[in-house]
C-alpha cells in the first residue's frame, strides 16, 4: 500500500467510539448496534476489527464473510443468513454483549430492515458507519482489494445502492442505558408525586378524568419511546424538506456516533405529554436545526435549541412530536410574563401550575445524561410500556 493510501486509510479509521475517550467510556455504558456499510474491499473489516478489539469482553463481531456470505444483489434471502441470524439472535437476547459489530456490505434494504427491527427489539442504538477511505467507490481499485475476487461489473452492480447515504427517521441524542434507566424512574416518581398532590388534583378537568380516586398518571402516559432521545432532525428517511443537507452539515459527520452529555433543566407535564426540558451546549447547538421552533410554531420566535426536550410520555392517541410543542407553549407562556402560580418545594425542585393543566417542575439540580449522537432507522412508532420493560441493567451505571 503507498504511503498516501495507507494515510488515508488510518484517516478514515479514526470514529469517535476509537479515538474519543468520552464517546468510549459512554459506548461502554449503552447498547450499542454498529452497522458497517460499504463495497468489499472499502476498509469494513479492518474498521470492524478495530472496534472489537477496542471494547475486547463487550463487544461481539459478526461478520458475513465467517459465513461464507458472499456480498451480491440478491431477490430475496435464500437463507444464507439463517446460521449468522440464529447465533445474532441468541447474542441479543442473552445479553452476551452489549456492543454489537456487524460486518457486511448492509447494501439491501430488506436485510437493513431486518437488522433495525432486532435492534429494536433488544434495545440497542444503531450506527450506521462507512469507511472513508478514498478508494471505498472506486471499483477498479476495489476489484483488486476485495478478497471476493468480486468482478468489475458484480462490484458496480453493487455500487449504486451504496452510493446514496442512508437517511433515518430521525437524528438526536440517544440516551446511554444507565442514564436512561435512572431518568425514566426519576420520570415515574415525579408522576407518582405530581399524581398524589392535592393541588393538581384540583385541576383535573383538562385531563379528562372525572375520578380524582382514579387518576394514575402512569397510566395515562402509557406510551413511551423505546429508547429515550432528544431528536435534533426529524428526516423521515430523507422525505422531509431539508435533511439531506442536514446530514451533510459538517457537524452532523463530525457528531456522528460521538458522545455528548445532555443537561435536563425541568420536567414537565401536561393532558397531552411529559417529557424533560433540555438545555443545549455551544457546541450541542451546532448540531439543532435552525428551523426546528418554527417548524411547528412558525409564527412565534424562540431562542434556538428552546424545543430540545426528551418525550418521556405521552397520552393515548396523542403522537411524540406533541411533547416539543407542549414545551414551547410553557416557553411561549414564560416569555409573555403568563399566569403561573407557584407551589412550593416538590420532588427534586419548583412546581408551578401554569394554566389548562400545565405543570412544570424546575429542577434544583440539572440531571445529566450521557448520550449518543446517532440515527433512528427503524419503523415508526415503537413505543414500550411505562412499566416493566425488559431491560439490563448495567454494573457501571453511578447514582444521579
Ligand atoms: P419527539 O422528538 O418529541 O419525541 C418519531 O416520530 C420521532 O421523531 C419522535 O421522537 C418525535 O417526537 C420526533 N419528531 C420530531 N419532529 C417530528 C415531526 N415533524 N413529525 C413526527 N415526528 C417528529
Amino acid at each position: 500500500m503507498s504511503t498516501q493510501a495507507s494515510k488515508d486509510n488510518t484517516e478514515g479509521q479514526k470514529v469517535p467510539l476509537l479515538v474519543d475517550d468520552h464517546t468510549v467510556t459512554t459506548v461502554r455504558e449503552s447498547k450499542i448496534m454498529v452497522i458497517l456499510r460499504g463495497l468489499p474491499g472499502s476498509g469494513k473489516s479492518t474498521m470492524a476489527k478495530e472496534i472489537e478489539q477496542k471494547y475486547k469482553d463487550n463487544a461481539h463481531l459478526f461478520s458475513a464473510d465467517n459465513y461464507n456470505i458472499k456480498p451480491a444483489i440478491r431477490t430475496s434471502d435464500g437463507g444464507e443468513y439463517s446460521i449468522m441470524d440464529d447465533e445474532l439472535h441468541k447474542c441479543c437476547d442473552r445479553h452476551e454483549a452489549n456492543l454489537v459489530i456487524l460486518d457486511d456490505t448492509h447494501h439491501d434494504r430488506d436485510r437493513l430492515e431486518k437488522l433495525f427491527d432486532l435492534a429494536n427489539q433488544f434495545h440497542f442504538t444503531v450506527l450506521v458507519i462507512e469507511p472513508k477511505t478514498l478508494w471505498k467507490l472506486d471499483c477498479g481499485q476495489l476489484k483488486d482489494r476485495n478478497h471476493w475476487k468480486l468482478s468489475l461489473e458484480e462490484l458496480k452492480n453493487l455500487r449504486p445502492t451504496l452510493e446514496k447515504e442512508l437517511l433515518p427517521l430521525y437524528f438526536g441524542w440517544f440516551l446511554a442505558q444507565c442514564d436512561e434507566d435512572k431518568l425514566r424512574k426519576i420520570s415515574q416518581e415525579f408522576l407518582e408525586q405530581l399524581g398524589a398532590f392535592k393541588a393538581f388534583k384540583k385541576h383535573l378537568q383538562s385531563y379528562g378524568i372525572e375520578d380524582k380516586h382514579k387518576l394514575n398518571l402512569l397510566k395515562y402516559f402509557a406510551k413511551t419511546p423505546n429508547i429515550l432521545h432528544c431528536t435534533s432532525k426529524y428526516c423521515d428517511y430523507g422525505k422531509v424538506v431539508g435533511s439531506e443537507e442536514y446530514a451533510q452539515m459538517e457537524a452532523v459527520k463530525k457528531g456522528y456516533s460521538r458522545a455528548y452529555t445532555l443537561h435536563i433543566t425541568a420536567l414537565f407535564v401536561t393532558p397531552r405529554t411529559t417529557g424533560a426540558q433540555v438545555e443545549l451546549t455551544e457546541e450541542q447547538l451546532h448540531l439543532w436545526p435552525l428551523d426546528a421552533e418554527k417548524e411547528v410554531m412558525p409564527k412565534d420566535n424562540f431562542p434556538k435549541g428552546s424545543r430540545a426536550h426528551i418525550t418521556l410520555g405521552t397520552a393515548a392517541d396523542i403522537q411524540d412530536v406533541q411533547t416539543g410543542v407542549d414545551l414551547l407553549e410553557f416557553i411561549k407562556l414564560q416569555q409573555t410574563g403568563g399566569e403561573k402560580e407557584d407551589f412550593g418545594e416538590m420532588y427534586r425542585g419548583k412546581i408551578h401550575y401554569y394554566e389548562n393543566g400545565m405543570w412544570m417542575l424546575t429542577l434544583s439540580r440539572k440531571i445529566e445524561v450521557k448520550t449518543i449522537f446517532s440515527g433512528y432507522y427503524g419503523k415508526p412508532g415503537v413505543t414500550a410500556p411505562q412499566q416493566g420493560s425488559k431491560k439490563v441493567f448495567l454494573p457501571t451505571c453511578e447514582i444521579m
